[in-house]
């Protein structure tokens, strides 16, 4: 059996966490931060300890699987953490694994590259690209030739149209709706709820201009 640990016992971790057994996965167990955790159990799944606790075991035969989510402020996507997990236990050759709910709708003409994360009710169609550590969170749907960047975030329920750029560490909020064949720079956050209607630069946090329009 395919036996998977996650990193992070958190919200996000919970999540993948169910994801992976309804994928298949063994999960072997999970590794967080805080040392009170270490001994209790997440639905079932043991705790075994921190990073260091993983890093010492060593990548053996086990993937692994990212735990660690984002809370966003104005200004920060909030998706550094999620990203430097990814490049610390890549670095010490742990492989990260992609995960696809069996409720997602994922097209066949879909790449989904390691530790790519696909939950529940989300829909991809052909020609999507979802980038290493990258997040398409529950219900989200993605249309035909989006791409998106390493390590970006698309938050439950947002909508991008056909052919949607979106860069790498980039942030799409719960809900927004991103018009087809627009370009979302690096480290771009659009909030929950926005509507965009024109290419967002990097790093920019997207407000809605005066009277309500993008
Ligand atoms: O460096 C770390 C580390 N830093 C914090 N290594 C490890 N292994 N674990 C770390 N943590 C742990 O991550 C914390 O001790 C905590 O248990 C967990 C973060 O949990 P939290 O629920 O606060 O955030 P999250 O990243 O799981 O979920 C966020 O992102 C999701 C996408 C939330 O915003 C969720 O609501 C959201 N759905």
């Amino acid at each position: 059996m395919k036996a998977v640990g996650i990193i992070g016992a958190g919200g996000h971790a919970r999540v993948v966490l169910d994801t992976a057994r309804r994928a298949g996965w063994m999960v072997f167990g999970l590794f967080d931060a805080d040392p009170a955790r270490k001994g209790d159990t997440l639905d079932g799944a043991l705790i075994l300890g921190d990073d260091e606790d993983l890093l010492r075991r060593g990548p053996g035969s086990i993937r692994l699987a990212n735990g660690i989510g984002a809370v966003p402020a104005i200004g920060d996507t909030g998706l550094g953490l999620r990203r430097k997990i990814f490049s610390t236990f890549s670095a010490a050759g742990f492989e990260f694994t992609p995960l696809a709910h069996p409720r997602a709708t994922i097209a066949l003409a879909v790449d989904l590259a390691a530790g790519a994360q696909v939950m529940a009710g989300a829909i991809l169609q052909p020609g999507v690209r979802i980038g290493e550590n990258a997040i398409v969170n529950t219900s989200a749907c993605i249309d035909h030739d989006c791409d998106i960047g390493e390590h970006s975030h698309i938050a439950p329920g947002a909508v991008l149209c056909g052919g949607v750029k979106v860069g790498v560490s980039t942030y799409i909020g719960a809900g927004a709706v991103i018009q087809q064949g627009l370009s979302i720079g690096a480290g771009a956050l659009i909030p929950a709820g926005s509507i965009v209607r024109r290419n967002v630069e990097p790093g920019e946090t997207f407000l809605p201009r005066r009277g309500g329009k993008a």
